[in-house]
This record gives structure tokens, sequence and C-alpha cells, in this order.
């Protein structure tokens, strides 16, 4: 099945809880419980984010940027400071103005897809309902859209090479134009909000600015793009599902929470340890980095009953493919909006999804092979 998603993690994640993997001569031990997962993510004091910028990225970001991204790559207390001042814009999502919009961007697209024999998919309908949404999260024009449309699915990282750092700048002069245009000619959207606003008494300056929208561009770009093509995928290969969601509408909400647990769309992310200390009984040294793997923390059997299995009906579901404690994801919402919109129009509109063809993008981490969603996904799309 095309929509089947293995668990590379489950005999390391028995075994030690540990899984260890070089990453250009700065390792990374990989925290493979649920359990260890959580409790190392709350320890923001022991296992930083605040390192050098982009070195809790794995692979690491350090040799390619050197902006700090905003709120990610700061610690407490001062991360909490700019929590305050996006959390109330990233909760717009649940406003019923912004959900009509969505659903009418959604909506157009299925409509769109569904005329077409064949839809290759990551391209021609995730990478577009994501740039589309975006625009009104960023509370900007609809038109920019073509613009992120054109970057393809990752917005600073060529697609074939995860360490080219070349394609970075066309986002950055993108940002850098954005925010001095609206600093020049101050409208409603998040780049004027942010010139506006102010972080313990002081006005943000344009790096700091720029650190939380790269980040916004980013953290959800291939996360989103990812969920999306795995949704369709899914529904593709259990049409039966896709008819229990038609008739049981009031099981969208949960049924994208297994989803998401399921494809975990982003595997892991990195923290900088600070001081000679043990994960899982085993020795971590100071300076050294370790990973809180969500992917695999979304498998444990001690937490889940029949971990590999999608079940819509899951009673408890305290996945962490959005992360656990301060660093949460600021962009859930967004992302849950999305898959929610998504599920209610596939489920209304389409009646079923063919495969015609597929490429899978596996990752690769040390000895572990991880299928995190398609490069290419040809489908058709039936009324
Ligand atoms: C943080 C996953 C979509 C923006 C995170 C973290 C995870 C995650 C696991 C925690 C990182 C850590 O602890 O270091 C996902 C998944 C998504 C998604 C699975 C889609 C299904 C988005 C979207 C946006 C976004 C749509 C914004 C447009 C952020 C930001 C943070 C973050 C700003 C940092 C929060 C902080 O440091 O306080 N995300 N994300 N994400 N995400 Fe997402
Ligand atoms: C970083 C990351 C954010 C990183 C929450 O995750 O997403 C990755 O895609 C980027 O490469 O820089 O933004």
């Amino acid at each position: 099945m095309k929509s089947e998603f293995s668990d590379p993690f489950e005999e390391a994640r028995k075994k030690t809880g540990l899984g260890h993997i070089d990453d250009q001569n700065d390792p990374v031990a990989m925290i493979l419980r649920h359990k260890d997962v959580r409790k190392t993510a709350h320890n923001w004091k022991t296992y930083q984010s605040s390192a050098v910028p982009g070195r809790i990225v794995v692979p690491s970001e350090v040799n390619i940027r050197d902006i700090r991204q905003i709120p990610f790559e700061v610690d407490p207390p001062l991360h909490k400071d700019f929590r305050d001042l996006l959390e109330g814009w990233f909760k717009r999502p649940n406003r019923e103005e912004y959900q009509k919009t969505l659903k009418n961007q959604v909506s157009n697209l299925i409509d769109d897809v569904l005329s077409e024999d064949e839809i290759e998919v990551v391209h021609d309908f995730s990478l577009k309902l994501q740039s589309r949404a975006l625009t009104i999260l960023l509370n900007t024009e609809y038109s920019e859209s073509d613009t992120f449309i054109s970057w393809g699915t990752h917005v600073f990282r060529s697609e074939g090479d995860s360490l080219d750092a070349s394609k970075a700048n066309v986002l950055y002069d993108y940002l850098d134009a954005k925010i001095n245009g609206a600093r020049e000619n101050l409208g409603e959207d998040l780049y004027s909000v942010l010139l506006q606003a102010e972080v313990n008494g002081k006005k943000l300056t344009h790096d700091e600015i720029k650190g939380i929208m790269i980040l916004t561009f980013a953290g959800g770009r291939d996360t989103v793009i990812n969920a999306v093509t795995n949704t369709v995928a899914y529904f593709a290969d259990h049409p039966k599902s896709l008819l229990d969601i038609k008739n049981n509408p009031e099981k969208i909400n949960k049924a994208v929470e297994e989803l998401i647990r399921y494809f975990s769309p982003l595997t892991h992310m990195g923290r900088v340890v600070t001081e000679d200390t043990q994960v899982c009984e085993h020795a971590v040294k100071n300076d050294t980095r370790v990973s809180l793997c969500w992917a695999s923390a979304n498998r444990d059997e001690t937490v889940f009953e029949n971990p590999n299995q999608v079940n819509f009906d899951r009673k408890i579901n305290p996945h962490v493919a959005f992360g656990f404690s301060h660093h949460n994801c600021l962009g859930a919402t967004h992302a849950r909006q999305i898959m929610r919109t998504l599920l209610q129009l596939l489920a209304d509109k389409v009646s079923s999804i063919d495969i015609i063809d597929s490429r899978e993008n596996i990752e690769e981490w040390g000895e572990f092979k991880r299928k995190v969603g398609f490069h290419e996904l040809k489908v058709k799309f039936n009324k």
C-alpha cells in the first residue's frame, strides 16, 4: 500500500531507546521513547534550543544560515516573550472568517483537480494548497501565493541537496523587500504587526522580524505538504475511511490527529546538551547534540495500542507530532485547520482516488530509513 508508513525505530526504541547518527561531524543521539522525548523537551536548561543558529536542525544548518529563527532557536525566559507576542496571531485559524476563506480556497482547488485526468499531488495540489493557505495566515494578498509556489517544496534548500544554501537568498531577499515595504506603508499583514510590536519594551530589529518570518515560511512548508499528500494517498488506499468521514463528520478532528500521529511529518528536532548528563541510562556529553524523535515516540508501543495502525476511533492520542512543551508547534492551529478542511471537502466532493504512479521520499538517518512522504504522487481524483 502506497500509504503505508512503517516504523524504522522499533527495534532500537525497545532495545536501548537511542539511535546514533553522524551528521557533518556533529553526531546526534536520537531519543526514541515517548517518555524520554517528553522529559527532554521539557528540560530546556540541559537541552537547549538557543545554540548557534541552525545547530538544532538535523541535518545541521550551521553552514547554510546564520540568522536565528524565532521563537524556535530561543530558550526561556525570552522565548515566552516572543510566544506571547505571536500566539494570538497564530490562533486566528480558529476564527470563522479565516475558516471560510480557507474552505473556499480548498474547495476551488479540489474542483480544479476533479476536472483533470491526472494530477501530480505534491506540486499541483499540496504545494498550491499550502502556499495559498499561507496567505491567510500572513494576512497578505492571495496573489503572493504564485511566488511561494514558484519556490518549490522547500523554501531555502534545493530539493535534491539539503545542504545547498544557494536558494536561501531567494526567500531572504523576498522577506527583506516585504519588511521594508511594510515599514514604508504599514498595513494589516504579519510584517506590519511585527514592525509595530515590542518585546520587553523594545521594537524588534529587522533581523528578528526576518527570523520569525523565515521560520513561518520554513516550518510550515514540507510538513504541511507531506501531511496533505500522505492524506490523499491514505484515502486512495482506504476508500472506506473516506466514506466513514463522509457519514460521520464528527470524527474529523480525531481522524486528523490520528493521521498526523501516523505520518509524523517532522521526524525529529535536535537540542544541544549544556552539561555532561544521561539520557536513557547512556552518558551524553556537554556540547553534543541529541534529538527528540517525534516519529518514534508516536509509535511507542507502551503508549499507543497497535501503533502501526491508523485508527480514527483511537480513544487517547497523546501524540507529539507537533512537539511538546514550550516549543510546541506555533503553526498547529493553522495546520490542523488545513487538515480538517481537507478531510471535510474530500469526503464531500470526491468518491475515490486512483493512484497512477509514485516516487517515495525516504529520509536516511544512519541505519534508519524513514518514508516521510512522496517526491511525486500521480493520481486521478474521481467525482
Ligand atoms: C515548531 C511540527 C506546521 C511553525 C514545531 C515543532 C514540531 C512541529 C514538532 C517543535 C520543534 C521543537 O520542539 O524544536 C509541525 C508539523 C506541522 C507543522 C508536523 C504540520 C503538520 C507548521 C506551520 C507553521 C509552523 C503551518 C507556521 C506556518 C512552527 C513554529 C515552531 C514550530 C514557528 C516553533 C515554535 C517555538 O519554538 O516556540 N512544529 N509543524 N509549523 N512550528 Fe510547526
Ligand atoms: C526549521 C525547521 C522548523 C529549519 C519547526 O521546524 O523546519 C525546517 O524545514 C527548516 O529547514 O530551518 O525552520
